[in-house]
């Protein structure tokens, strides 16, 4: 009898070894409907949950967002506008890939994906090393569009090396995100919503 519970104890962990590989790390949905206090907000940008602007279309994304948003909206006299952060502390080994859906708008614009890796270990003078890797992505027009960027995709702003990529894999944590808002215009206005912000694998 032992063994036989040993046996299906082994069957269940290789099994949840095997599904641990197609799991996700969930940043936010906003579907509490608030903008909870993970989050911080920064410069010219205001950040809220509003109802999903397409949730009677059909269409995937679209559903996929559920009831509630974040809506992030500001004003410009050069370029940046603001961002929002939260501390994070995953291990990017689990995930291969970024996931976020942005609801367009007739103003455009970019968002900057940046992650941050902490560098060193904990309690020596290394812990306040960090990298930042960065990607770009374009705001489109009206409606939503689901964006799932390779980790891999992600540079080192300081260095600009194309050949030297963020990758999990290649022992990398992922200390911090950050989500920074650019217009489209020098002078201008920035609003977009975003949504199910994730790492998959
Ligand atoms: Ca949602």
């Amino acid at each position: 009898m032992k063994k036989l519970v040993l046996f299906i104890l082994i069957i269940f962990v290789a099994a949840s070894a095997a599904y641990a590989r197609l799991t996700f790390y969930l940043v936010d949905n906003f579907e509490d409907g608030i903008l909870s206090n993970r989050w911080y907000v920064f410069d010219k940008i205001s950040a809220s949950v509003v109802p999903n602007p397409e949730s009677k279309e059909e269409d995937s994304v679209a559903e996929a967002c559920g009831d509630k948003v974040l809506k992030l909206e500001g004003k410009t006299s050069g370029w940046y506008v603001g961002g929002m952060g939260t501390i994070l502390g995953i291990d990017g080994a689990d995930y291969s890939r970024m996931v976020i859906d942005i609801y367009g708008s007739k103003s455009f614009g970019k968002i900057k994906l940046e992650l941050f890796e902490k560098n060193g270990q904990e309690g020596t003078n290394e812990n306040e090393k960090e990298t930042k890797w960065v990607v770009e992505i374009p705001v489109l027009g009206k409606g939503f569009t689901r964006y799932s960027v390779p980790l891999s995709a992600f540079y080192n702003e300081d260095t600009k090396d194309s050949d030297v990529v963020f990758h999990g894999t290649n022992g990398g944590n992922i200390s911090k995100l950050q989500v920074i808002f650019v217009s489209a215009t020098k002078e201008g206005v920035f609003d977009c919503a975003v949504d199910n912000i994730m790492f998959t694998f």
